[in-house]
């Protein structure tokens, strides 16, 4: 069978799997990304999440001897919640990237249907039977956006996502690596033109300009981290406690986008607009039954906590702080601890003769280096306010 029809066949099967978008690579190595990842690497500027071996992202032949092509995929996901957000209680939120179940197992069930549908294709042909197939998908060695951008999915915006024309930036990509040759497709260009909304949007100034980023300043791997959250960060989370939508939102090729096509997608109030309190502590099991399928829970419910205890301070809430102060002197943990601290040390402002006293109490108690340079600040922060109080 000619490749072209085999290919013209992948594209009308990828549709009745719900694969948004498909587009054809060659495997040819990514030259053009060996400098900016060893400058990255070099500045310190990765996340530290990213594939550690240059060469296996760089060379495609080191998944596996001989590949050809690359097929990418991509996957729309919703932006819009069709529940209402109750004003209850107050509450966290998730990304966008983690709303609905966790986007690694759709995209590996569309590529694995996708992979079963070649190969039965080929158990007609003879030449199929050394036919190679390696699917990847986020956590695999090579860049997702670079192969994306490549077999013609869309282009690499100034924030270093993938936008495509139809759903913007909002998908999801993935990638099988094969040794079958098909004709490739054609890459779509820069398309930002004069555009710089995401780098001036950007609350941390993590953007650099030419669609790569300091990782470590990016406010959605702050909150992935699982030790205490450098200060300057706390803040500009506000009540997101895993990841950060702002230069997707900020940006004109997302204006209105918002797909629903995967039911599996489908966030749920609750889930992905959690309220605050409660999750700070819930059991492990607990845990795990809510928000176990959500891709935000990867690093567990620690670093959600923690984030949610910096939320609770962002939006001001005060009836949180018996919680708070109760986290303070039981938690084991001291990430939450330190934490904890700081929110009482804004929202204690109200009582700061109180909170200094117990503070001070409990620094006798306290042994963590973390927490008790939290609790110094804290302390220090508070009597400020009970020394302007008394004049
Ligand atoms: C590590 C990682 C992170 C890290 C670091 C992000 C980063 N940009 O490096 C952190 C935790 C911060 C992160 C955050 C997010 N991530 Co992330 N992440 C990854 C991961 C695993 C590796 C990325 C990587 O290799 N970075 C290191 C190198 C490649 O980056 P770099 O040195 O800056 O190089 C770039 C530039 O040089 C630029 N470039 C090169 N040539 C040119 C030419 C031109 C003209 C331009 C403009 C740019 C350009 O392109 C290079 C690639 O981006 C990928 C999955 C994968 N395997 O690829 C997902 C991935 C990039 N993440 C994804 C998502 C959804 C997100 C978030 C939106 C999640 C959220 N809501 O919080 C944010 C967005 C932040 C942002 N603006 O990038 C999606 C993006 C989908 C898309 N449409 O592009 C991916 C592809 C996962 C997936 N399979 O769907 N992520
Ligand atoms: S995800 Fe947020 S913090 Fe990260 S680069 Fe985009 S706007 Fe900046
Ligand atoms: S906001 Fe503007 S500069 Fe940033 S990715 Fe979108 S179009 Fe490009």
């Amino acid at each position: 069978m000619p490749k072209k029809s085999l290919k013209q066949k992948i594209i009308a099967e990828s549709r009745r799997l719900g694969i948004d978008k498909i587009g054809f690579a060659s495997a040819e190595p990514f030259y053009e990304l060996e400098k900016p990842l060893q400058k990255q690497r070099e500045k310190g500027y990765n996340s530290g999440f990213e594939h550690q071996n240059i060469p296996e992202r760089i060379y495609p032949e080191l998944t596996f001897e001989g590949p050809k092509s690359i097929i990418a995929i991509a996957l729309a996901y919703p932006t819009k919640i069709h529940e209402g957000v109750p004003k209850d209680e107050k509450r966290g939120m998730f990304a966008r990237a983690s709303w609905g179940t966790d986007y690694h197992f759709i995209l590996e069930d569309r590529m694995n249907k996708l992979i079963e549908f070649i190969k039965s294709e080929a158990a007609q042909l003879e030449e199929a039977s050394g036919w190679r197939f390696a699917p990847q998908v986020d956590t695999g060695e090579l860049v997702d956006v670079a192969v994306a951008q490549r077999a013609g999915l869309g282009f690499i915006g100034r924030n270093g996502l993938l936008i495509t024309e139809e759903y913007g930036s909002f998908v999801y990509l993935g990638e099988i690596v094969t040794n079958i040759d098909f004709e490739a497709d054609q890459s779509v260009p820069f398309g930002c033109g004069e555009c710089t909304r995401c780098i001036k949007a950007c609350p941390t100034t993590a953007l650099l300009g030419d669609g790569s980023m300091n990782a470590k300043r990016c406010l959605s791997y702050q909150t992935q981290t699982k030790g205490m959250m450098p200060e300057e960060y706390r803040k500009k989370i506000r009540n997101v406690i895993y990841g950060c939508d702002i230069c997707q939102m900020v940006c004109p090729y997302n204006k209105d986008k918002d797909f629903h096509f995967h039911p599996e997608m489908e966030p749920t109030v609750d889930e992905v607009y959690p309220k605050l309190q409660p999750l700070l502590t819930i059991t492990n099991k607990e845990f795990k039954e809510s928000f176990g399928h959500l891709a935000g829970s990867w690093r567990g419910k620690k670093p959600l906590q923690r984030n949610g205890i910096i939320a609770l301070a962002n939006g001001g809430a005060r009836e949180a702080l018996p919680l708070l102060w109760q986290l303070v002197q039981q938690d084991p943990r001291p990430e939450i601890r330190g934490t904890a601290v700081w929110s009482i040390s804004r929202l204690g402002s109200k009582q700061p003769d109180l909170w200094v006293t117990r503070l001070r109490e409990h620094q006798s108690h306290e042994s963590a280096p973390e927490v008790l340079e939290e609790l110094t600040k804290a302390i220090i922060k508070l009597q400020e306010k009970v020394d302007k109080n008394q004049f």
